[in-house]
């Protein structure tokens, strides 16, 4: 097995030139404005306005993903209720419904896009069910017609943690022309994590796409305390503002969108040929963005044997998302063993390393010593 000299990580920000954010940053100096809804953040809203295809007044940005999610959440008045959700993701999406006084009741994956499935979701709900709140995880697409149909069935909210989503649109053909739509559009609202793990990011932060126009001034006022001036406070609101140095890496990593999101195709594609004749190695197809690179192996023993000899052997840090469950801890264990689909699947996945420099040469190496260890 091929050791690297420096580690290698399941993921590296990306960051863009230094003489760029410089730039920005004398903007930042002279408006002597760094946070409270100031011009960089007003400007990194309407470049996501732009890029989405979303208008502005269906967006909101806030300091990080489970700040967006929380009081998104609180904002769709989910507090009190059930809300359907997967256990397979990180815990943020489960720790949002409870800090909002929601409870969580877990359903079940499809085994093959490892998203929530719309059939184990309609079994679960009741007259107390307020929302389903599936996950793109790792950028893979849920049902989204499905999801749509329960909600018009039942009169529930179907918010997506689109965490892992940035950067998938779908085609919309209409008679006289093609339009593309961003996933963010789908259901009542949907959140993408701007943290310096995800291919596109502002350090920490979050962003919701929401249907209804209306919310926004909730949501504004929820991320700023719910103060209004000196005098008034109308709810209980927290701090979730974005500062200014956030939104500008923001702005700085929006203009290299296009080159950082081709790049994880490139990587994804040579694993993908690596492991073509490897069927011990199954790589899962379905991310649209290739946010990451999860493979599946034949059972729990030889996963464990991959990543402890990959991090000891070779110097690569791959990680378990997302393993353990979420229902295998303690603030949801009283869901433990109700998922079997996502139970067999945490037990046997690894997210392999993609960023927007691992070279093509690495990639092959980390693929062999992979091939090597099952
Ligand atoms: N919903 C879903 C489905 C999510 O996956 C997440 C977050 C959220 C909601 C919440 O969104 P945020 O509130 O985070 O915006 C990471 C991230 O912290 C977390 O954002 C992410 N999901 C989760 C899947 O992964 P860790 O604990 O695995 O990250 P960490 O610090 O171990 O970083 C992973 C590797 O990345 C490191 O081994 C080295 C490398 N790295 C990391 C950082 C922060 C760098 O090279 N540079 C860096 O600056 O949770």
């Amino acid at each position: 097995m091929k050791r690297f000299g420096k580690p290698i990580y399941v993921t590296r920000p990306y960051l863009p030139p230094l003489e760029d954010f410089k730039r920005g940053l004398e903007e930042v100096w002279e408006n002597q404005w760094l946070t409270n809804n100031g011009p960089m953040l007003q400007r990194f809203q309407r470049e996501l306005s732009q890029y989405l295809g979303v208008p502005e007044t269906n967006l909101a940005l806030f300091n990080n993903g489970t700040l967006a999610l929380e009081l998104g959440f609180y904002a769709m008045g989910l507090s009190g209720g059930d809300v359907i959700t997967t256990p397979f993701t990180f815990v943020a999406t489960s720790h949002a419904l409870k800090r909002i006084g929601a409870n969580p009741v877990f359903a079940d994956i499809d085994p093959e896009t490892m998203c929530l499935s719309p059939e184990a979701a309609e079994k679960l709900i009741t007259p107390r069910t307020k929302a389903i709140v599936p996950v793109h995880v790792y950028g893979n697409v849920c049902d989204v017609e499905g999801f749509e149909r329960l909600g018009e069935k039942y009169g529930v909210k179907i918010i997506y943690d689109a965490a892992h989503a940035f950067g998938v649109f779908s085609r919309v053909e209409y008679v006289d022309r093609v339009e593309r739509k961003s996933i963010g559009c789908c259901g009542d609202m949907s959140m993408f994590s701007f943290h310096s793990t995800k291919l596109f990011h502002s350090c920490e932060g979050g962003l919701l796409v929401f249907k209804d126009a209306a919310i926004q001034e909730k949501l504004f006022e929820l991320r700023n305390f719910a103060i209004h001036g000196e005098l008034s406070c109308t709810d209980v609101g927290t701090n979730a503002k974005m500062n200014e140095l956030q939104a500008l890496m923001g702005l700085e990593c929006l203009k290299k969108i296009d080159g950082l999101l081709d790049y994880r195709q490139s990587v994804y594609k040579a694993y993908e040929e690596a492991f073509v004749d490897c069927p011990d190695v199954k790589i899962v197809p379905y991310s649209r963005n290739k946010a990451y690179v999860p493979v599946l192996f034949k059972d729990f023993a030889t996963r464990e044997r991959v990543y402890s000899e990959l991090k000891e052997k070779c110097n690569v840090f791959t990680r378990r998302y997302f393993y353990p469950l979420l229902t295998d801890f303690a603030p949801y264990i009283y869901a433990k063993g109700t998922c079997p689909n996502a139970e067999g699947l945490a037990a046997r996945v690894l997210t392999l390393p993609t960023y927007y420099d691992l070279s093509l040469e690495d990639v092959m190496t980390i693929a062999e010593n992979v091939k090597e260890v099952v």
